[in-house]
């Protein structure tokens, strides 16, 4: 469950993922003999498919040569920073270059150590594990950052983020995009008659339900504001984000939370909003959520426990 909760960050149970890049295979088989006990190794003998497997597989670390044919990796650090995707993975030097300006070059660039071969495998090995460490615990601090504390689910800050990406991203594809605003119907009633402590814990598994049903991976589903929560479904047409509405709706009737003060149901409902935008250069972020936030206060004076679009 907290597997599909915290989708899209990484796991801290599986082994540390390392990339090693070399364009001798000689210099990648003796660091492999080093590392491949307890990390999962990746392999490239030249920048691109360095660059290529940084973006397709995020490793935790690449340790990176500095002379190869073609592209160096000085070029594959730089690129690697230059790119949303791939600028927080840390980069090693390992390199036979030994002038200080060379060291100091890389640090320029990005890198977060500098190791000059000919190598000693117990230093390589120490220096790689202090800088995976801090890795870990960056992510760890990014996915608390990002995290709804009470839900577990996407925060306000990672709901905001995950827009602003998905709008450019769907911009430059032509792509629609949708938005689903959820608000739990006569939630203060709730509040009120079973207290704050129950009210959270009706929070919580409208949440998990919500989740469960959120389930491709670029759709994002986050706690939007204090009983409101809000879906982002990234190339999803109108008839697309009503059908996935109506089934949020389903999901958190079927929980027959009871609710004993609400006016509209005996069980805890919510009411949604959605809209649908293909973004362009005149439109914001701002037009979309107004929309979905409009045809939300429509679904609450059409009698709550329904979707407007
Ligand atoms: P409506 O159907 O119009 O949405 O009515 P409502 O009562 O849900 O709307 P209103 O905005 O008046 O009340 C929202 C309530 O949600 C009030 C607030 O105390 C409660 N609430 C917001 N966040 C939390 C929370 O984290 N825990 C609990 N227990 N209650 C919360
Ligand atoms: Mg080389
Ligand atoms: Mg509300
Ligand atoms: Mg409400």
């Amino acid at each position: 469950m907290i597997e599909t909760l915290f989708k899209g960050l990484s796991t801290q149970t599986a082994k540390p993922r390392l990339l090693i890049v070399d364009d001798q295979p000689i210099n990648i088989h003796v660091i492999n003999e080093i590392f491949k006990q307890d990390m999962d190794v990746l392999m490239a003998t030249n920048g691109p498919s360095a660059i290529e497997l940084c973006k397709s597989q995020t490793p935790d670390l690449v340790l990176l040569d500095v002379m190869m044919p073609g592209m160096t990796g000085y070029d594959v650090c730089r690129a690697l920073k230059a790119e949303a995707s791939t600028q927080d993975i840390p980069v090693i030097f390992l390199t036979s270059l030994a002038e200080e300006r060379d060291e100091i070059f890389g640090f320029q660039l990005g890198a977060v150590d500098f190791i000059n071969k000919p190598i000693s495998p117990i230093v390589v090995k120490s220096r790689v594990d202090t800088q995976l460490r801090l890795k870990l615990q960056s992510d760890q601090l990014r996915s608390i950052g990002l995290t709804d504390g009470m839900t577990g689910i996407a925060n306000r800050r990672r709901f905001d983020e995950t827009l602003d990406q998905q709008w450019r991203a769907c911009e430059r594809d032509r792509a629609a995009l949708s938005l689903i605003i959820l608000d739990v119907d006569f939630f203060k009633d709730y509040n009120d008659h079973c207290g704050h402590l129950m009210g959270d814990q009706c929070l919580k598994a409208i949440a998990q339900a919500l989740a469960v049903t959120v389930r491709r991976p670029t759709d994002l589903l986050a706690r939007f504001g204090g009983e409101e929560f809000a879906c982002i479904l990234p190339r999803t047409d109108g008839a697309g984000a009503l059908n996935r509405a109506q089934q949020l709706l389903k999901v958190v009737c079927d929980l027959k939370i009871e609710h004993l003060t609400s006016r509209v149901s005996p069980v805890v409902t919510i009411s949604a909003g959605a809209a649908t935008l293909t973004p362009d250069r005149f439109k914001t972020v701002f037009e979309l959520i107004s929309l979905a936030d409009k045809a939300l206060y429509r679904a609450k004076e059409g009698g709550r426990n329904q979707v407007q679009v």
